[in-house]
């Protein structure tokens, strides 16, 4: 478990004072009668005591979802050898901050160990190797998970089985039998089928349908359905059409959530990519709000600084809600609106950078009394800058805030 010494948290506290903030995500998303609004994180960035402060900040974030550490290659690296060390730190971490955990995840394609991506399997021997991971991770973490990804990305984007080792060796009986083996081992956890691109309706949507409905023909026990929501900004779904796909699920009698959103762009990130992402997270967020049944929304971590895009989409990234730099984009105001909270901003300079530029922009109040695009320029009590730079409009939120925008 990661602790911060007083000092460390008030270091942090003064050199990024916008962690300081009294509305959050979490906060706001509770409010509207969600369980949560919560994040991805990974053991590597936990060594980074700025990050964590914000991470802990319940405010915004009420749920954490380890990235990798749950996983079987990190979780059974060799058969019948258990190492739950990674794991369990985020599971402290979220303990020790009263977060809710999603745990991820159980029986997916990738990231296995090569004893079980080129073991040499029957029908049998296969099932027993995935009941046993199944059975002991779950008892491992019985009572501390709120939910658990069972199956991760069965389908092909046609909406037909994924040829994994799991489909090609047990056939799709391996999906209820999953689900069936960790509801056995741990009765009240929620258990969910997790994937992309099932956030709109299309073939894969219809085949994330097929699967609950195979769970439940099996009798056995599903209770969510997880739409990653990894996006591409200004390609997103429109709000309705979201909304419309997770009634499809929720009218199957199955809850969802909103698992790994981020919203990439090509970069180099621009005002008008950035204006166009805070839409696009605002879209997202509202159609969970607005569906019965949608329990709430994590984020594939907060800040651009860990985010897995660039890494896998060169030239692609800035899809997370935080720059690099831990400040906030517009996205946040964009989700925070969509929840119905207002932005109090409690502090007067804060800074930007581009990700992929070396230039770094100030967005705070200058000393020539002139505030800079997205900076505060009014409230209650506010004796900075109340003029925007040029092309920049003081923007009334309410008595306490306002922004060039
Ligand atoms: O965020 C994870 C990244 O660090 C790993 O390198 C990657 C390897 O597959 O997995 C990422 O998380 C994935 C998640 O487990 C399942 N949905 C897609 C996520 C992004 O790739």
């Amino acid at each position: 478990m990661v602790q911060l010494s007083r000092g460390a948290l008030a270091l942090a506290a003064s050199i990024l004072p916008q962690f300081v903030n009294g509305a959050g995500l979490n906060t706001a998303a509770v409010a509207k009668g969600q369980l949560y609004f919560g994040t991805a994180t990974d053991n590597p960035e936990l060594t980074d005591t700025s990050y964590v402060t914000q991470l802990s900040n319940t405010d915004d974030f009420g749920q954490l979802t380890p990235g990798n550490s749950q996983k079987w290659d990190t979780i059974e690296p060799s058969q019948n050898t258990f190492s739950y060390t990674k794991g369990d730190a985020i599971a402290n971490l979220a303990e020790a901050n009263g977060q809710k955990l999603r745990c991820h995840n159980l029986v997916w394609h990738s990231q296995l160990p090569s004893w079980v991506s080129s073991g040499t399997w029957t029908n049998a021997t296969l099932l027993a190797a995935m009941k046993n991971h199944i059975t002991n991770v779950v008892t491992h973490y019985k009572g501390r998970c709120y939910a658990w990804d069972v199956v991760n990305e069965a389908l092909n984007e046609d909406g037909s089985y994924r040829e994994s080792i799991w489909y090609t060796t047990i056939g799709p009986a391996y999906i209820p039998i999953a689900f069936a083996t960790a509801a056995a081992a741990d009765p009240d956890v929620k258990l969910y089928y997790n994937d992309y691109n099932i956030e709109y309706s299309g073939s894969k949507a219809t085949g994330a349908q097929n699967i609950v409905k195979l769970i439940q023909s099996y009798g056995a026990k599903i209770d969510g359905v997880g739409l990653q929501a990894h996006f591409i900004v200004g390609s997103t779904p429109s709000q309705s059409a979201q909304a419309s796909t997770m009634a499809g699920y929720t009218n199957l009698g199955v809850e969802v959530a909103i698992t790994e959103l981020d919203i990439r762009m090509t970069l180099p990130s621009t005002d008008a990519l950035l204006a166009q992402q805070k839409t696009d997270y605002s879209n997202t967020v509202a159609a969970c709000l607005a569906t019965k049944g949608c329990v709430g929304v994590t984020i594939w971590d907060w800040t651009d600084k860990y985010s897995w895009v660039p890494n896998t989409f060169s030239g692609q990234g800035a899809a997370c809600p935080w720059d690099e730099n831990y400040a906030k984009k517009p996205a946040y105001t964009g989700i925070l609106t969509a929840l119905g909270g207002t932005a109090i901003a409690t502090t007067t300079t804060t800074t930007r950078s581009s990700t992929s530029s070396t230039s770094t922009t100030t967005s705070g109040s200058t000393a020539t009394g002139v505030a800079q695009h997205w900076a505060q320029c009014g409230g209650s009590g506010w004796t900075g800058a109340t003029t925007c730079v040029s092309g920049y409009t003081c923007t009334y939120f309410n008595d306490y805030y306002s922004q060039c925008l």
